[in-house]
C-alpha cells in the first residue's frame, strides 16, 4: 500500500511504515500528481482535499490528523466511497492550554486579575468546552454561546451571542462555515466589535476567516479593545503583518500543536486506517511520546498571588511569548518569503508538551493554588503535603454540606453514540449483572431473556443508563475468561440496544469484551481497573466513548486482604487523577472521563465512610464523579442487614449523600427507589 502523508504529522513514517510504503511531503506540496497512485492520504489542515486533488487517483482512504475538516470535501469522498477519518478532540486540549497561556500572559502584561472576570466562549465544542472548564477553574465567570448545540440539546447554559457582549474577554472556538444559519465566516465583523464592552480582550484560535481582519484593525485603532490574541489569520500563510504589529500576542496557527495532541491525532487516524483496510494495528501512542522536558517543577510561593504563580508555571511548560516572538520575525523577511516563513514555523514547531505531564510542587501549601493547578491539569502535590514534610492533609470535619450542585455535575455530555443530560442533577445507572455469582444479583439474570427484561424494567423506572457486566468482582471472586464474558453480555446488550435509547455501559476490564460490547451497542466503558490495560485505553479513545475510571487496590481476589492507606482520600484521588492524565494521553477528552472511588474495592468500613464523607474532594477535581454504594457490605455492617436485598434504605442514605456532594451518577440495583431519592435531593439542591 502507498501512503502519502503531510510531514507535519509527527512519526507518520515510523508509524505507518508498519502498514505500507510512506511518502512524506509538505502539506502544500501534496498535489494530484503525487497522490495519483496512492492508496491512502494523510493530511493536516493546509491541504485542501477535494475533487481537484483526488479525481482519477487510487486513494481509498483519507485521514486528517486534525479536529476540523473544513479543508476536506466530505461529499466528494462519500460519493466516491473513499473512507475518511479525522481526529476529533486530539488537539483540543492543546488549543485550550494555548488560551490559558494567553490569558495568563495578557493578565500579567496588563495587570489584570483573571479570577472574577467574565469570559464569553463562542463555540463550545471540543476546544471551547475545555476552555470553559479551565477558565472556571481559574475562577472566571464563563458564558457559553453555541447556537447549534443549543438547538440540539435545549440546554439553558447556552446563551445568545448578545449576552456575551458584556464580557471582559471573548474567545472564539467555532468551525469555519461560510453559509447557512450558523455561518461563522466574518462572525467577528465591525458590528460585533462595536457591540463589545469597551476595552474588552479578544482572542481567536479557531479559523482566521471567522474574524474580519479589517474590522478588527479598525476596532484596535479606535481603542475599543484592550488586548488581542490571534493564532489564526485570514489568508494564511500570507498574513497581514500590519495586523500582527497591532496585536498583543500573535502566533502561527499552532494552538493545537502540542506534541501529545499531534501524536494522539496520528494514532487516531492510524487506527482508523487499519480498521478501513482490515489490518491489525501494532503501534501505540506510548511508542512515540518521549519523556516530558519538564517532568517536575518545584516552586516557591513567596508573597506571590495564585495567578502570578500559575503564569510562571505555565510559562515554564509552554511559553506563548516565545511563539509570539518567533512569528514577529516575519517582518524582517522579504514579502515574497513571508508565507514560507509562516509555514516553516509550523513545520518546525518545537516539541511542546501538555500540562498534565508536569508535576508541580510548592514549598508551602495553598489549597486555592492546588485547586487551580489541578483544574488546568497539572499534577500537583501542593496543598496536599507529603508526610515527610511533617504536615498532613486534613479532611473536612463536616460532611459536604454546601447545598449547591458543583459545576462538574452540570451540563450535557454528548459523544458520537450517546448523550447524558446532567442539568437536572445526579443520574441513576441501573446495574445488570449477567453473572452466576455477583454479591447481590448473582444468578438472577444469567438467562439472557430475564436480563433483557430487567434492563427494560430499569429503563422504565427512570435509569439514565444501564451498566451490563459479565464478571463478578465481589471480594474473593475469580476472573472470568473474556470469551465467557462476551457470551454472557453480547446478546443482552444487543437486545437492549434495540429496545431502549438510553446509553448502555459495559463493565469490563478486557479490551476484547469491550470491543464486542461496543459492536453490540454499548457506548460507555466502565473499567474497575481504570484503564490499566493499554489496549483497552486505546480502544476507548478510538471508539470515542466515555470511560469510568474506578479506584481499586489489588484484584477482586485479593483486595480485601488487610487494605491499608496512610490517607485514603488523598491516595484515591491522586490515583484517579493520574489515571485521568493517562487516559487523556491516549486522546480521551477530559469531559468523557468519570472518576469513581470504588466503594468496597480494597477498603475497610472506615475507608468507605471517609471516601463518601469527602466525596466533594473528588468532585472538586472537575471530573464528573460516579459512585457505586448500592447494597454493598459496608451498609450491611452498619445496619446489620445480612441479605443485600435488605440494604435498600441504607443505600438510599448513601445515594442522597452522593447527590448532595455533587456526584454525577450513582450506580444502583434498586433503580425505582433511587430515582426518587435523587429526584428529591436534586430538587432540594436546586431550590434557590
Ligand atoms: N461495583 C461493582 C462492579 N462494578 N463499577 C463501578 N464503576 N463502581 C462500582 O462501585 C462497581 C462497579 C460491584 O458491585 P456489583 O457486583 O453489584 O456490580
Amino acid at each position: 500500500m502507498k501512503i502519502v502523508a503531510d510531514a507535519n504529522i509527527p512519526f507518520v513514517r515510523e508509524c505507518f511504515s508498519s502498514v505500507g510504503e510512506v511518502e512524506v511531503l509538505g502539506g502544500r506540496d501534496i498535489t494530484s500528481r503525487v497522490v495519483a497512485d496512492a492508496d491512502a492520504l494523510l493530511v493536516r489542515s493546509i491541504t485542501p482535499v477535494n475533487e481537484e486533488l483526488l479525481r482519477g487517483s487510487a486513494v481509498r482512504f483519507v485521514g486528517t490528523a486534525t479536529i476540523g475538516f473544513d479543508h476536506v470535501d466530505l461529499g466528494y469522498l462519500e460519493r466516491n466511497h473513499i473512507g475518511f477519518a479525522s481526529a476529533p478532540g486530539s488537539n483540543a486540549n492543546s488549543a485550550a492550554e494555548y488560551i490559558i497561556a494567553a490569558l495568563l500572559e495578557v493578565g500579567r502584561r496588563h495587570s489584570i486579575q483573571l479570577e472574577g472576570k467574565s469570559i464569553g466562549v463562542i463555540g463550545v465544542g471540543n476546544v471551547g468546552s475545555r476552555v470553559a472548564c479551565k477558565c472556571e477553574a481559574l475562577g472566571m465567570r464563563v458564558l457559553r454561546n453555541d447556537p447549534p448545540l443549543q438547538r440540539q440539546t435545549g440546554a439553558p447554559q447556552y446563551v445568545p451571542i448578545e449576552a456575551l457582549f458584556d464580557c471582559d474577554f471573548l474567545t472564539i472556538h467555532t468551525p469555519l462555515t461560510r453559509a447557512g444559519i450558523d455561518k461563522t465566516f466574518h462572525l467577528a465583523d465591525a458590528k460585533f466589535f462595536s457591540s463589545l464592552k469597551p476595552k474588552a480582550i479578544f482572542l481567536n484560535a479557531s479559523r482566521g476567516a471567522v474574524t474580519d481582519s479589517k474590522a478588527l484593525k479598525a476596532a484596535i485603532l479606535g481603542g475599543r479593545l484592550q488586548a488581542v490574541v490571534l493564532d489564526v489569520w485570514e489568508d494564511e500563510p500570507n498574513i497581514d503583518t500590519g495586523l500582527l504589529e497591532m496585536v498583543d500576542l500573535g502566533t502561527p496557527h499552532i494552538a493545537g500543536y502540542s506534541f501529545d495532541g499531534k501524536v494522539a491525532g496520528m494514532i487516531m487516524i492510524y487506527h482508523a486506517l487499519c480498521a478501513h483496510f482490515h489490518l491489525e494495528p501494532t503501534c501505540r501512542m506510548e511508542d512515540f511520546l518521549p519523556p516530558p522536558e519538564v517532568p517536575r517543577l518545584e516552586m516557591e510561593t513567596g508573597q506571590w498571588g495564585d495567578e502570578d504563580l500559575l503564569a510562571r508555571v505555565v510559562e515554564r511548560v509552554y511559553s506563548i511569548a516565545r511563539d509570539d516572538g518567533n512569528l514577529r520575525q516575519i517582518a524582517q523577511q522579504p514579502s515574497a518569503k513571508r508565507g514560507r516563513f509562516f509555514d516553516d514555523l509550523r513545520k518546525h514547531y518545537p516539541i511542546r508538551r501538555e500540562f498534565h505531564n508536569t508535576l508541580v510542587s510548592f514549598d508551602r501549601p495553598r489549597e486555592s493554588l492546588a485547586r487551580k493547578l489541578r483544574g488546568l491539569d497539572f499534577r500537583s502535590d501542593c496543598g496536599w503535603q507529603i508526610s515527610d514534610c511533617g504536615m498532613k492533609q486534613t479532611h473536612s470535619a463536616n460532611p459536604p454540606s454546601a447545598l449547591r450542585p458543583p459545576p462538574s455535575s452540570s451540563g450535557v455530555l454528548q459523544w458520537p453514540r450517546g448523550r447524558l443530560d446532567f442539568s437536572a442533577g445526579c443520574l441513576v445507572m441501573g446495574i445488570l449483572n449477567v453473572t452466576p455469582d455477583s454479591f447481590s444479583d448473582g444468578g438472577q439474570f444469567l438467562d439472557a431473556d430475564r436480563a433483557v427484561e430487567h434492563g427494560l424494567e430499569m429503563a422504565a423506572q427512570g435509569a439514565a443508563l444501564i451498566d451490563v457486566g459479565g464478571e463478578s468482582t465481589r471480594p474473593g471472586s475469580q476472573p472470568v475468561p473474556p470469551a465467557e464474558q462476551i457470551r454472557r453480555v453480547v446478546p443482552v446488550i444487543g437486545a437492549l440496544a434495540e429496545k431502549i435509547d438510553i446509553p448502555i455501559s459495559i463493565d469490563t476490564r478486557h479490551a476484547e469484551v469491550a470491543r464486542a460490547a461496543f459492536m453490540a451497542g454499548a457506548s460507555i466503558l466502565n473499567d474497575i481497573t481504570a484503564l490499566s490495560d493499554q489496549q483497552t485505553a486505546e480502544l476507548a479513545a478510538q471508539q470515542q466513548v466515555p470511560v469510568v475510571l474506578m479506584h481499586m487496590r489489588g484484584t477482586p481476589a485479593t483486595m480485601q486482604v488487610e487494605p491499608h492507606y496512610e490517607d485514603v482520600v488523598t491516595e484515591v484521588r491522586d490515583f484517579l487523577l493520574d489515571r485521568c492524565a493517562r487516559a487523556r494521553s491516549f486522546g480521551i477528552p477530559r469531559e468523557r472521563l468519570f472518576i469513581d472511588p470504588g466503594i468496597g474495592f480494597g477498603k475497610t468500613l472506615p475507608h468507605n465512610l471517609l471516601l463518601l464523607r469527602n466525596l466533594d474532594q473528588l468532585v472538586a477535581t472537575g471530573y464528573r464523579v460516579l459512585v457505586g454504594p448500592s447494597r454493598k457490605a459496608f451498609i450491611g455492617k452498619l445496619t446489620g442487614k445480612e441479605k443485600p436485598a435488605d440494604r435498600v434504605f441504607g443505600t438510599a442514605a448513601a445515594v442522597a449523600l452522593c447527590a448532595v456532594a455533587g456526584a454525577s451518577i450513582v450506580r444502583v440495583h434498586d433503580v425505582g427507589p433511587m430515582v426518587d431519592v435523587v429526584k428529591v435531593t436534586s430538587a432540594i439542591l436546586k431550590q434557590p
